[in-house]
Order: C-alpha cells, then structure tokens, then sequence
C-alpha cells in the first residue's frame, strides 16, 4: 500500500510541493518498505508558513468563539467519521496496531477539536468593580503558533495543539516528526473541510533543521514541542532569546508503585498498558515498577504469563496488540538498553530479542531485581522494556521514586484509600493515577514537572498556555496629579 500525500506540504489552505528540499523517507515499520516519498521544506517554503499563518491571524481572531468553535467540532466529526481510514494511515506511518490506532489516535485527536471547539465561546474575562472606577480583562490571542511533534501519537499531537490555539484564536504552523508526517496533513485538509480560513493552520515537513527555523522565527509568539528532553532545552532556549512562550511536553521515567494490598491483576494490567502500548513509545510511561518484595514473584509470574499472551505480528490484522518500533534505528537503540540491563545484571524474565525477519519488532521485555543505578533504571528507553524493582518501605520508595531528572508521570495501587492520596501527593510528577495508569482524557491536564516540561496540555489548564489576558482599568471620575 502506497500513501503518497499530494504533496508534502500544506500551506494557505493547499497542498504544496518543493521538490529542491532534502528528500524524506517514509517506511511502513512492520516491513520497511517505503510507502512515501517526501521532501523536507526549503527556506522559501518556511517562509510562506509563517507568512500564510501572521497573515490569517487578524481574520481567524475577529471571529466569535462560537464560530471558531463550530469550525473545531465540525474537523472533529469528519475525523470520526474516517476514522478507520485515518487509523490505517496512523498505522502505516507508526507501525503502532490498529487495534490500538482506531481507539486512541483520530479519536483523541477528535476529542480535542470536540472539548476546546465546545469552550471557544466560553473564553471570557471579568470585571472588577473599584469603587466607582472599574476594570475588566480580556482573554486574547497569543498570535502565530508553533507546534512540533514527536512520532510516537502524531495525530493527536497535532490535535491536542492545535484545538487549544484554533480555539483561542491563534493561527498555526505545525511540524511533524519527520519519522510520521503523514496524518498531520490531513489534520490541515479537514480544517479546510470544516470551513477554517486558509492559513489558519499549516503544516511543513524536516527535521530539526526546520523546526528551529520555525522557532527562531520573530513572527512567532509561541512554541509548543513534544519531544525529548535534549530537543526541549534547545527549543526552550531559542524560545527564550525571544521571550516567546512555551509549552514543553518531554521524556519521562516514571515509576509505577504497586503496595501489597493491590489487587494483582489490575496492577499486572496496569504494567501491561504502562509499558507495552504502543510497543513503550510512549512518554508518560510507568517504565520504573516498584513492587513489594511480599508480593513480587506473584507478581512477576502473573506478568510473564500475561505478556506471553501478547500478539504480536502485522499491525493492520486487528488481532494484532503488539507492534514494531516506528524504526530500525529507535530498535537498535532499546536493543542496546536491553543488552546493558543484562550486562549490569538485571535478571531477565521474557523477551528480551528482536524478532527475526522483516519489521522492526522487538519481544516484550521484563527485567526484575532492577537496582535504581541501573542505566535501565535511569534513562528514558522508549521501547518494550519494562523494569521492576524491590521495595518494603513506603518513605523509602517515596524517595528513589522522586530520585529522578524526570517528572512527567507516576502510579500507585493499593487499596488503601488514605495511603493511595499520602503517596501521590508527595510524588514529584505533573500527572498521577491511582489504582490505573496512561488515562489521558482530553478534560483533564497533562504535563510533567522538572525536566518532563514546562506548562500543560488539556483541559481548562491548557487556555492558560495559548492565550493571555489585558487588563483594562476605566476611570468614571476626575484624575488626580501631585502637581
Ligand atoms: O525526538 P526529538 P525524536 C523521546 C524518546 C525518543 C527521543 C527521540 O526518548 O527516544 O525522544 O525521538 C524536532 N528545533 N520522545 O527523535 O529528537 C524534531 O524534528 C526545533 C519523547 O522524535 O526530540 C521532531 O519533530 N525542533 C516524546 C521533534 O523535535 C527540533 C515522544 C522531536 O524530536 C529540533 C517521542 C530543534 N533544534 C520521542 N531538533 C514524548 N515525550 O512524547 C529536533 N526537533
């Protein structure tokens, strides 16, 4: 199956080719066979972008609330109504199953235009009675947009950006992984479909070459970027020299904390889905399992058992739950973790080798007595590998929980309602659950605290990131002057 977009661009409302740019690559990851043949944007198409995007702005911000919010949740119900079609585009761009991709990708991009096109017409300010004088804010636009995406959700990346600042009135121009550009052009043409002004958004190809031009770019008044934590120092300085704002969703280690009180299966579940969804590529993930010795070989006999179960095979069969990495070079790289798990001698319990033959797949891999030095322990893998390590004591995996860079995400189980609330309150991360872990609901915020980023996406949190108040003071009387 061939998936050549009409072009490799988006721009002002159509598809837009410049074959001068570097070429870009796309590969199907559960066989490596070129689908797609794209081209990175040249410098004369960057400019347009931001040109077709600063030019929109005035138009698209005059609009109500209640007209933008129309356009928002008209994009969201074509992306329902296509969603098997856009699910298998996602699929064949990320590899990820479509078991997976046709429930948590168009359908959470869809969420998103739903939920901000839905409070569009609510973005309102206050008065402020002073005596007789009196003052009230305003809730405006930030203006131009940049978001940039990673690879691993590029839909709903580029929903969860773009339906915040569509709906606060901003314009945008939008860069995807350059490993899954795919999807975010159809993001722009049902835009265009539901009846948003050309220009509104954009969408341009290329790697970070690209990005940083983008974000070093004066039109731009903010940069939201979901990607790794190096690529969020550097964009969040670029963005600094020019006090532009920002919204950094990046890398994380979580733990995921299981007390002997917790229901076992539910917990299992839960590491299941904390590490193994989308083959682990997943930032939020619960990677660092922390299990009561009273309960670890229960435990870890009920996983084993359980990830044997896992399917694992060509993603479009909907029997598939298992898929391959987005590429060879992300394999290589979980590869190498697994092997220096081995080498500082954690003790491997299943998986643990790629598979033989063509894709990029990778056993579901469980490592246990998983010490906190571990580079297993401490780096980001962003693959299939789950590690679990010992606790007794509940301030003791408090502390090497937090003991981290990172503070994205975290989980407790236990049954414990007071013990469940003490823990999470004391844990040094933007988004916790109890008794469950990955929910991301579209009403609820997400972001990660220390290196994991900066600000917060969906939810009435997420507002406060794409738009800014004035404060306007009105004076009813005389004014008063020392002299
Ligand atoms: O991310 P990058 P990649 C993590 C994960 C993974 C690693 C690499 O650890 O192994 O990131 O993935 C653009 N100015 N996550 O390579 O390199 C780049 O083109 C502006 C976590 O995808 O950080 C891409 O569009 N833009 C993540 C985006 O930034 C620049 C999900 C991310 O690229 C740029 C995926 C620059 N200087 C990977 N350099 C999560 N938190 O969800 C690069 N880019």
């Amino acid at each position: 199956m061939i998936i050549q977009p009409k072009a490799s661009h988006f721009i002002n409302g159509a598809y837009i080719e410049d074959s001068a740019g570097p070429e870009l690559a796309v590969t199907y990851p559960a066989n490596g066979a070129r689908i797609a043949s794209l081209h990175e944007a040249t410098d004369a198409l960057i400019e347009q972008a931001l040109a077709a995007a600063d030019a929109a702005r005035a138009e698209w911000a005059a609009m109500t609330g209640t007209e933008r919010g129309r356009i928002l949740r008209r994009a969201a119900e074509i992306i329902r109504e296509r969603n098997r079609e856009l699910s298998e585009l996602e699929t064949m761009d990320t590899g990820k199953p479509l078991s997976e991709t046709l429930v948590a990708d168009p359908t959470s991009a869809a969420d998103a235009l739903e939920y901000f096109g839905g409070m569009a017409a609510t973005l309102t300010g206050e008065h402020i009675q002073l005596g007789a004088d009196w003052a009230y804010t305003k809730r405006e636009a930030l203006g131009l947009c940049v978001g940039i995406g990673a690879w691993n959700y590029p839909m709903q990346i580029a929903c969860w950006k773009a339906a915040p600042a569509l709906a606060c009135g901003n314009t945008m121009v939008f860069k995807p992984s350059e490993t899954t550009p795919l999807s975010a052009l159809k993001v722009a043409e049902v835009f265009m479909e539901a009846g948003a002004p050309a220009g509104v958004f954009n969408v341009i190809q290329g790697t970070g070459r690209v990005g940083a031009a983008l974000v070093g770019d004066a039109r731009v008044n903010k940069v939201s970027l979901t990607g790794s934590v190096p690529t969020g120092r550097k964009v969040y300085a670029a963005a600094a020299a020019q006090m532009k704002h920002v919204t950094m969703e990046l890398g994380g280690k979580s733990p995921l904390i299981i007390f002997e009180d917790a229901d076992i299966e539910n917990a299992v579940s839960a590491a299941i889905n904390a590490n193994f969804y989308s083959s682990g590529q997943i930032c939020s993930n619960g990677t660092r399992v922390f299990v009561h010795t009273s309960i670890k070989e229960a435990f870890l006999s009920r996983l084993a058992e359980r990830m044997s179960d896992a399917t694992i095979g060509d993603p479009m069969d909907e029997a598939t739950t298992l898929g391959p990495m987005v590429s060879e070079a992300q394999r290589q790289i979980v590869l190498g973790y697994i092997e220096k798990g081995q080498a500082e001698g954690a003790r491997l319990v299943a998986g643990g080798k790629a598979l033989e033959g063509e894709g990029f797949f990778i056993q579901p891999t469980l490592f246990a007595d998983v010490t906190d030095d571990m580079t297993i322990a401490r780096e980001e893998i962003f693959g299939p590998v789950m590690s679990v390590l010992d606790f007794d004591d509940e301030q003791d995996v408090i502390a090497r929980a937090n003991d981290t860079e990172f503070g994205l995400s975290a989980g407790v189980f236990t049954r414990d309602l007071a013990r469940g609330h003490r823990v999470v309150g004391q844990l040094e991360a933007g988004s916790c659950w109890i008794n469950t872990y990955n929910l991301t609901p579209v009403e609820v915020p997400f972001g990660g605290n220390k290196a994991s980023g900066v600000g917060r996406e969906n939810g009435h949190a997420a507002i406060e990131h794409y738009s800014q108040l004035k404060t306007v003071y009105v004076a009813m009387g005389d004014v008063e002057a020392p002299f």
